[in-house]
């Protein structure tokens, strides 16, 4: 895959894909990551990228004449893929999304920065992408989010250590995870996963990944799905005043 990114701040792309799994699958060519600064993209002698708003109004706009020579450029005869526009007002971004995407030969993804761009880019855009109901200062965050998210579900790029095997079939929250010493700070591992019996092992962490569910994202239960015992504990659960220890 061929990442373009198109930034007034190339520099921030530097460090977070130097390091550990992003790193080896650039290294092993399995995605190609060019950054583009849109100030190259500027043919006044000062290299301005933003503007004051028609209308009014308080903050500036992002210029729409170096953008679209950005996008026309990188949406020559080859290109085969999405151009993505991070910004507060796109659809969700979900683990949904990166699988599509992460199918693509090509992203391109161009990183607005002030009030935002000029309308008329959009036309350049396939996408417009929301990271979350938060405002960041711009879109280089989510674009780094966005291609972390994609590069990890290329084939090959995480290790057998790492696999997705675990992940994509359930969308509950993850069960804890313990590793050694079995106490530490007066903490027990719970005794279950000492036990080496693998089948209990597997219905604890499901019943904790159903209680963490339950109790702090209770909007994905509607999506999961439940076996008839996990239903019949969800019953319960709610019966008992939420609280699953007690069933
Ligand atoms: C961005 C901004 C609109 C402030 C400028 C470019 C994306 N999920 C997510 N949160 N924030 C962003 C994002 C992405 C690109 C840009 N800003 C600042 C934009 C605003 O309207 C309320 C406010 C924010």
């Amino acid at each position: 895959m061929i990442i373009d990114v198109v930034t007034i701040f190339p520099g921030m792309f530097d460090s977070p894909f130097a390091e550990s799994i992003i790193l080896r699958a650039r290294e092993k060519g399995q995605f190609q990551l060019r950054v583009h600064d849109l100030r190259d993209y500027c043919h006044d002698r000062h290299r301005v990228v933003d503007d004051y708003p028609y209308g009014g109004g308080a903050g500036m706009v992002m210029r729409p004449e170096p953008a679209f020579r950005a996008l026309q450029d990188l949406r020559d005869s080859s290109f085969s893929g999405e151009v993505l526009l991070p910004t507060p007002a796109g659809e969700p971004f979900t683990q949904v999304l990166a699988e599509k995407l992460s199918t693509l030969e090509q992203l391109v993804i161009f990183c607005p920065h002030y009030e935002g761009l000029d309308e008329r880019v959009s036309t350049l855009v396939d996408r417009e992408i929301s990271l979350g109901d938060y405002v960041l200062t711009g879109g280089e965050l989510p674009a780094m989010v966005m291609i972390d998210a994609v590069v990890r579900l290329l084939p090959g790029v995480l290790g057998s250590a790492e696999s997705l095997d675990e992940e994509s079939f359930s969308p509950l929250l993850e069960y804890p995870h313990y590793t050694r010493p079995a106490e530490f700070a007066g903490l027990k591992v719970p005794e279950v996963l000492l036990s080496g019996h693998h089948a209990r092992i597997n219905d604890w962490r499901r019943l904790q990944a159903l209680k963490r569910t339950f109790e702090r994202r209770p909007d994905l239960l509607a999506q999961a799905e439940l076996t008839a015992q996990e239903e019949d504990l969800l019953v319960q659960w709610r019966q008992h005043d939420n609280k699953l220890d007690e069933v």
